[in-house]
């Protein structure tokens, strides 16, 4: 027997992409429900090859009998639905800010911290990470538990699919208006996204520093460990889907750059692709559509004692949203779950 599902936000890019990650992985459902504000319901949405739902008005649901609700709505729609959905008995695992850093709500990256989710009975709330902090994340716990990680410096080069997919329009349509000598006029992002880098996503902190920059530097404090140290720059690049990442890290004890590529390549959800010549690297373009956290140009950091550095590359909207949610579904169910159903 399955489960019954719901996916909240059916529409936005995330929302899409679960509905497509769990028909391809033939996600143990009997029935999925797409959701999404009363002004798309009644449209249909894309579930698998050859199959289509029709979204519901998510005001109008009732969650009762739902056991896990997928839901990436936007944030303050989450504030108000997914406390609803986990009072009805479901379990909510949720995409959005609003949730992560709670200290009943598990934060979960599966390969990570898997063990984490047991908490979810605390609050019926699971929070998947940020993009960025998830990718970042599965590339460098392999070389935590290799060498102990003491301090990050992390700069990114984010696509603009992070923003929606509105902001996806707005790098395509701008990239052709510059073309034909139209103005760019940014709606979605500050300044003029295409053949630009902006280095700004998020809101602004008093600090100076961006609410992206303190999401990775705070999330890898919860996931991975709070005594690690975290400097990021984030920045917004005229790309449409994946991020790439430029960590620097310094480690406790000496770790040789073969010792970490054998150590990642061991690593479930890590693909290390690192040949020191033309082409020897993967890029966004070649990330988008893979499952994969993707990691190139491991090299000494001559700079610290103890350091490393490389590139790391994943689709933000799979493995750093969709896919991340959809595995920590699964996990919850054959970890807890299936062995429940079975002593029943
Ligand atoms: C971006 N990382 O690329 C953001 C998108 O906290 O879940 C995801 C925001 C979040 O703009």
């Amino acid at each position: 027997m399955g489960y019954k599902v719901a996916v909240a936000g059916a529409t936005g890019n995330v929302g899409r992409e679960i509905l497509k990650i769990m028909a391809e992985r033939e996600f143990p459902a009997d029935e999925v429900i797409a959701l999404a504000s009363g002004r798309s319901a009644g449209r249909e949405v894309s579930f698998g090859e050859d199959q289509t739902l029709k979204i519901q008005d998510m005001s109008k649901f009732d969650f009762k009998g739902v056991d896990i609700v997928l839901s990436s709505p936007g944030g303050e729609v989450s504030a108000e639905y997914s406390p609803k959905a986990a009072k009805a008995g479901a379990v909510v695992i949720d995409n959005t800010s609003k949730f992560r850093m709670e200290p009943d709500v598990p934060l979960v990256v599966p390969e990570v911290n898997p063990e984490a989710i047991a908490e979810h009975t605390k609050r019926g709330i699971i929070a998947n990470p940020n993009c960025s902090t998830i990718q970042m994340l599965v590339a460098l716990k392999p070389l935590h538990d290799l060498a102990g990680i003491k301090r990050v410096v992390v700069s990114t080069y984010q696509s603009t699919s992070g923003s929606g997919k509105e902001a996806m329009d707005e790098l395509f349509n701008q990239t052709r208006g510059i073309y034909m000598n139209e103005p760019a006029r940014p709606q979605n992002f500050t300044k003029q996204i295409a053949f630009n880098a902006i280095p700004h996503i998020d809101s602004f902190l008093d600090d100076g520093s961006t609410k992206e920059e303190w999401k990775m530097v705070n999330e890898t404090k919860k996931i991975l460990s709070p005594d690690i140290r975290v400097a990021a720059t984030c920045v917004r690049i005229p790309v449409f889907i994946s991020h790439g990442e430029s960590i620097n890290v310094e480690f406790e004890r000496d770790v040789s750059e073969d010792a970490a590529r054998e150590a990642m390549r061991d690593f479930p959800g890590l693909t290390v692709v690192d040949h020191r010549a033309d082409e020897g690297y993967v890029t966004p373009v070649e990330a988008a559509g893979e499952d994969d956290v993707y990691v190139s140009r491991i090299r000494k950091d001559p700079t610290v004692d103890n350091g490393l550095a490389f590139w790391c590359v994943a689709d933000n909207l799979r493995k750093g949203a969709a896919l991340n949610t959809v595995q920590i579904a699964e996990t919850l169910i054959e970890r807890f779950w299936a062995k429940e159903r079975a002593n029943a």
